[in-house]
Formats: structure tokens, C-alpha cells, sequence
């Protein structure tokens, strides 16, 4: 009896110097979990003759019954302690100024802005902006451009074979985007003017070289197309690009196996000061190659030589954004730094526009 009650007495102080829920929680296993107090009483019971087992159950459960009462109070009552605790310390200053969010905070990537730019150029001259896939096949992306079968034209792309598929033809990484202006000229019938702008790839890694480069392609297709408009269709972009109210091109031979004749294109420039400048000074700077394209292409890509001609061109976007904004190194663009990016990178919603400026 007197056990049974000092018991009680015991557990109800427990209860009552409970100070958090962990610790009440803990109290409560001791008297009334499996192993418990209270349950070790009324396992007690069995041993017991039938009355004395109806007084001391009652007696029991009595106890049981105080202590859950007990803790249930015990538990709301520190429930009720713990939110005002931390009511009184989280506070909310309303006058602190809002943070930035998503498209004050963020930047576009340089190769990103002046892909735009690019766009919004051309899109001024009645071109449209042509996309294919970065997994291509040999042939759209060598054969088909007149790269001879083994011709060591090949190799001079470093390119990303795949293994070769069940029918023994090998899928690449494209090397350039002339395999969009392919698809273009398969599908559809001249006039046409496309820029072609996306992802290339070629084997090669070193500070002037990345893996994967951004280029874009240019292609103008119809019956009479000529190097003068070519000529011209350069010098307003180089203008436009540059933000110069005029610029000075040189033209000299080169070689590439789609067009004929081809020409490598340099660019006025100054150099004063360490800081290259365009649309002035004296020094030369090698941008794009470009030429006509050779009639063996147009007839792999279904137009027919004695009827259409057209020029073609391609420079890379990321060498573009070096150049015009001034970064040394073109890794940079790749390591997704963002102190590189704020620093470099524009802000979201400065669309660039010809009528606003291009970077402005
Ligand atoms: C360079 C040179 C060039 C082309 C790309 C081209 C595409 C077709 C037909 C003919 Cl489908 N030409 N593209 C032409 C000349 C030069 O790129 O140095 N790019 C960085």
C-alpha cells in the first residue's frame, strides 16, 4: 500500500520537475513504458489471490490513470512554455528593405547576351534563326559539306565519334553548325537566310580552346547571291556588333571544303594601350571565315547549282564576347563562377535592342 502511494508521490514529482518534452517523455517510459513502474506493479498481479488481485488492480489503475493525467497536463503545459519562448525570440523587422529576387538577382551568361545580340542584328536584316540537334551524323555534318571520305579535312575537327550503331554508321558530337544550314537546305526552298548559333564541339583544350564552343553559322541561298553581299552583310554586323560607326574589313584566301572560293575575314582594329578597339586605328584582327558555297553542297543538299548560289559564313560566339566585353580567359565562361558571372553577366530584363543600344 504505502509503496504503492510513495510510488505515486515519486512519479507525480518527476512529472512535475519535467523542465522540457524530452524529459517528460522520458518519465513517462520509466513509470508506464514496457519495462516501467507501473507496469511492473500490475504484472505483479498474477501472483496474487483473486482479492487481494481486485483490491491492489483497482489501486493500480487508480495510479496509472493519476500519472497519464499527469502528463498530459504536464506535456500541454510545456507544449504552451515552448511557443512562447520562441515567439519572444524570433522576431520579423518589417522595416528591413526586401532582397533581390530572381530576375533583379540573376545574370545572363555573355555567351547568352550576345547570341541575342546576334539575333537581334540579323533579325533586322530579314534573317531567321535556324537550330538542329548537338548529336548529328557523319553525313550532315562532313559528307554532305563536301568533306572527301577520309580526306584529312576530317581530322582537322578533332572530332567526338560515338560507337558505331548496329548499321556500322558512327553518330558525332557536331563540329561546326553548318549541319543546320544542311537540314535548312533539305527542307526548305531559296530564298533562303538563316544564322545558325548553338553548341559545337571539338576535341581540344588549352586557354584558347574549350571542348565545347559556341558558333554561329550564316547562310544566305538564292538565284543570284554574290560575295558583294556578302561583303556588305558582314560590315553592317561587324558595325552593329561593335557599336562602331564604321569598320574596315580585309579579305584573304583560305581554305574550307564547303565553300569556294573562301576567305578568311580580318577586322580594323587599334591595339593601343593593350586594349583592342574596332572601327579605328591600323592593326588587324582575324574574326570569321566565310566564302560561296561549293555547288557540290548545294547539290547534296537538293538545289540545284545551275539555278541557286549563296554565301556562307561562321565565327564563334564565345571569341566574339571575349573580344567586345573584354574577358581574358575564355575557361572562365565554362566554370560557372558566379563572382565571375555578376561581374560579367547582364541583367535579365536589359533586352538588347538595335533601337536602345545592343549592350547599353
Ligand atoms: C570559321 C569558318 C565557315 C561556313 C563556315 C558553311 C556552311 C554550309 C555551306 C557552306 Cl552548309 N559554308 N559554313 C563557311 C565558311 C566558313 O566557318 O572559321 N568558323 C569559325
Amino acid at each position: 500500500m504505502t509503496d504503492i502511494s510513495a510510488l505515486e508521490t515519486n512519479i507525480l514529482a518527476d512529472i512535475a520537475a519535467a523542465s522540457d518534452e524530452a524529459a517528460l517523455e522520458a518519465v513517462r517510459v520509466a513509470a508506464l513504458g514496457k519495462k516501467g513502474s507501473v507496469s511492473a506493479l500490475l504484472s505483479g498481479l498474477g501472483k496474487m489471490s483473486p482479492e487481494a488481485r481486485k483490491t491492489e488492480g483497482a489501486r493500480i489503475n487508480l495510479v496509472k490513470e493519476a500519472v497519464a493525467g499527469a502528463l498530459a497536463e504536464r506535456r500541454a503545459a510545456l507544449k504552451e512554455a515552448a511557443l512562447e519562448a520562441r515567439l519572444a525570440s524570433e522576431t520579423v523587422d518589417v522595416t528591413l528593405p526586401l532582397r533581390a529576387q530572381g530576375a533583379a538577382a540573376g545574370r545572363v551568361h555573355p555567351v547568352s547576351q550576345v547570341t541575342d545580340e546576334l539575333a537581334e542584328i540579323f533579325a533586322d536584316m530579314g534573317f531567321s534563326i535556324a537550330e538542329g540537334p548537338d548529336i548529328e551524323s557523319d553525313d550532315y555534318n562532313f559528307t554532305r559539306l563536301n568533306f572527301p571520305p577520309d580526306h584529312p579535312a576530317r581530322e582537322m575537327h578533332d572530332t567526338f565519334f560515338f560507337e558505331p550503331g548496329p548499321d556500322g554508321t558512327r553518330r558525332l558530337l557536331r563540329t561546326h553548325t553548318s549541319p543546320v544550314q544542311v537540314r535548312t537546305m533539305l527542307t526548305q526552298t531559296p530564298p533562303i537566310r538563316v544564322i545558325c548559333p548553338g553548341r559545337t564541339y571539338r576535341c581540344d583544350s588549352d586557354q584558347t580552346h574549350t571542348p565545347m564552343f559556341h558558333q554561329v553559322e550564316g547562310l544566305v541561298i538564292d538565284r543570284s547571291s554574290n560575295l558583294g553581299h556578302l561583303k556588305w552583310i558582314l560590315e553592317e554586323f561587324l558595325k552593329a556588333f561593335f557599336e562602331t560607326k564604321s569598320v574596315k574589313l580585309r579579305f584573304r584566301p583560305s581554305y574550307f571544303p564547303f565553300t569556294e572560293p573562301s576567305m578568311e575575314v580580318d577586322v580594323q582594329c587599334s591595339r593601343a594601350g593593350g586594349e583592342i578597339r574596332f572601327g579605328e586605328g591600323d592593326d588587324w584582327l582575324e574574326i570569321l571565315g566565310c566564302g560561296m558555297v561549293h555547288p557540290n553542297v548545294l547539290k547534296n543538299c537538293g538545289l540545284d547549282p545551275q539555278t541557286y548560289q549563296g554565301f556562307a559564313w561562321g565565327v564563334g560566339i564565345d571569341r566574339l564576347a571575349m573580344l567586345k566585353y573584354g574577358m581574358a580567359d575564355l575557361r572562365a565562361f565554362f566554370e560557372a563562377d558566379v563572382r565571375w558571372l555578376k561581374h560579367y553577366g547582364f541583367r535579365p530584363l536589359d533586352f538588347p535592342s538595335l533601337a536602345a543600344g545592343l549592350s547599353a
